[in-house]
């Protein structure tokens, strides 16, 4: 449908109207929910004047902190503003266009996103890891304008073949190397750029999901949405202060690491660490290093860091007060290792691209074993059964999800998977109690049915990993001839430990003594190492497609 003569478009700034003429028609919209007051906004909004316009006693805090040093909020907004005269000068870009970012987490790869946003235009970030095809997938779907990647990354997106359209090639500057285009031309330009007017629901973003199927779907994300997420979940769970240090290893162009590294830090004046290429080992030194108060990362990275942490015992993490995990379900047993690690009790929260950030979370005595939390103010959740009805406590069924923030594709069929009855439909089954905390199970495509029996792959995950051999495991069901599926897992040892039949029966007795007997893995593979992705999560279906 096309928007662009409803008075909402009249009121936007764009003179591109891409964005607005591919978002799903009205119908297919989410309901989106404005119940708190922090979540009224007005009808001009531009998230980037909102993050760096702040109170003048601002201007010489730390904004951003990486290895070559750090910025202040004053020298952020110059940054900014400069690549923003750039983009609308020199590249020639109206607002609406499409930019697509391509940089590791470091403080110009964040200044390109913020300026992008602030002049109007709509970011299209894209992850480090991402492959020629890939590229040229997002890029053809958002149908960019322009390009801005780092000088580092610069072959792969040489390498997209056919070509970006000469037209976007012209509009392609690297920056981050020595004597890089955008760097030059930032120098010649003004120190002070005035944010586009924008509407508050023109879209500034478009985040590609880390899907792991089929061809990659674009979330469009408001400049109120941005708002909304900083205004939820760091606000009312994290308690975030402007004297905290956030750290962590999710890419900016990963809307858990855009919020947690960037918007979440900005929004109350407080300072983010920015660090490229980050293992367990790495961001345990830096924690100390640099001090910091606030952790993102994904489940995985913790449950290393708690192992390293107590081998080593070296590293001071006295400075940290929240770690927050997300990305995918958090092991009970990885929670109680990091706390007996560091004392701190994990804050888990699930999101989703399509809501943008996390929309279910617990802190604190909050906290409820083997639960994600309660829906974060702001938004509402339930459990939906079979007749897509609202499901009471003890019922295993589609979670879904409604707030200030929502699913709108960028022109994609799949919108009406993703929305049911105004309901977001995250793909997760989840299990809710009679308090309202709500508990996951697994992806909805991922249950396990072995001779009838519905088994949660993460829950045999869990009860594995208490064993103390196992440094990392994912449990797939496996095709059998018999029984449907059987359980499989895939079992990372710990170095001390060698892969034997023996230990093979030891751990399949250990889950037997933990859980219902028959959710034990009949089959167990001992791997080297499990599959994932650059945001952390298992790939279950490459182990199911292994060795078959
Ligand atoms: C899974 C979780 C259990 C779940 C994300 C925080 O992961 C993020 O976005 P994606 O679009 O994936 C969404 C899906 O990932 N998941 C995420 N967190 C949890 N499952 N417990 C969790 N704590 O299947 C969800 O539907 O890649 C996470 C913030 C922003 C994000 N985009």
């Amino acid at each position: 449908m096309n928007q662009a003569t409803d008075s909402s478009a009249r009121a936007s700034a764009h003179t591109d109207h891409f964005a607005r003429d591919h978002l799903p028609p009205a119908d297919l919209w989410p309901e989106l929910r404005f119940d708190l007051p922090e979540l009224q906004y007005p009808p001009r909004l531009n998230c980037v004047r909102e993050l760096l316009n702040g109170a003048a006693d601002l201007e010489q805090r730390t904004a951003i902190v990486c290895e070559q040093g750090s910025w202040t909020y004053a020298g952020l907004r110059e940054r900014v503003d400069r690549i923003a005269h750039v983009l609308r000068g020199p590249m020639g870009l109206e607002a609406g266009n499409r930019v697509l970012l391509r940089g590791a987490n470091n403080p110009m790869m964040a200044a390109c996103i913020l300026a992008v946003i602030k002049c109007g235009c709509i970011a299209v970030p894209t992850m480090p890891l991402l492959r020629a095809r890939e590229l040229a997938a997002i890029a053809g779907k958002s149908e960019i304008n322009a390009v801005l990647c780092a000088e580092a990354l610069r072959a792969e997106l040489e390498a997209v073949d056919p070509p970006l359209p000469q037209a976007v090639r012209e509009r392609t500057l690297w920056f981050g190397g020595q004597d890089c285009p955008l760097e030059a031309l930032m120098a010649a330009q003004p120190a002070s750029f005035e944010a586009v007017d924008t509407a508050a629901d023109d879209v500034c973003l478009i985040s590609f999901t880390s899907g792991t199927t089929g061809v990659p779907k674009g979330t469009m994300h408001f400049h109120r949405d941005v708002m909304a997420v900083c205004d939820c979940f760091p606000r009312s769970v994290l308690r975030s202060r402007a004297d905290d240090v956030f750290i962590g290893t999710p890419p900016l162009a990963f809307t858990f690491g855009l919020g947690g590294l960037l918007l979440f830090p900005l929004r109350v004046g407080a300072a983010a660490v920015l660090l490229e290429k980050l293992t367990p080992e790495t961001l345990l030194a830096a924690i100390e290093k640099y001090r910091a108060t606030v952790c993102f990362t994904a489940p995985t990275f913790y449950r290393q860091m708690a192992q390293m942490a107590q081998v080593a015992g070296g590293h001071d993490l006295a400075s940290l007060r929240a770690t927050v995990s997300a990305g995918e379900a958090l092991p009970a047993a990885t929670r109680e290792a990091w706390r007996r690690a560091t004392g701190l009790e994990m804050i888990d929260g699930i999101g989703a691209t399509e809501l943008l950030h996390i929309f279910i979370s617990a802190a604190g005595d909050q906290v409820r074993r083997g639960a994600t939390g309660k829906p974060v103010p702001g938004y509402q959740a339930c459990v939906l059964d079979h007749d897509g009805k609202p499901a009471g406590p003890g019922v295993i069924g589609r979670l879904a999800v409604k707030g200030p923030t929502g699913c709108r594709y960028l022109a994609d069929a799949r919108q009406r998977d993703y929305v049911l009855d105004g309901w977001n439909l995250t793909g997760d089954a989840y299990e809710m109690d009679a308090d309202g905390y709500f508990y996951y199970r697994s992806r909805i495509d991922d249950m396990i049915i072995s001779a009838g029996y519905n088994i949660a792959g993460p829950e045999v995950e869990d009860a594995l990993l208490r064993h103390p051999a196992v440094a990392e495991c994912g449990v797939i069901g496996r095709a059998d001839e018999e029984r449907g599926q059987i359980v499989e897992a895939h079992v990372v040892l710990k170095p001390d430990a060698a892969p034997s039949p023996q230990l093979a029966a030891q751990l399949q007795e250990f889950v037997k003594q933990q859980i219902a007997p028959y959710k034990y893995p009949r089959s167990i593979r001992f791997v080297k190492a499990l599959p994932r992705t650059e945001t952390g999560k298992l790939q279950r279906f490459k182990l199911r497609s292994e060795n078959p």
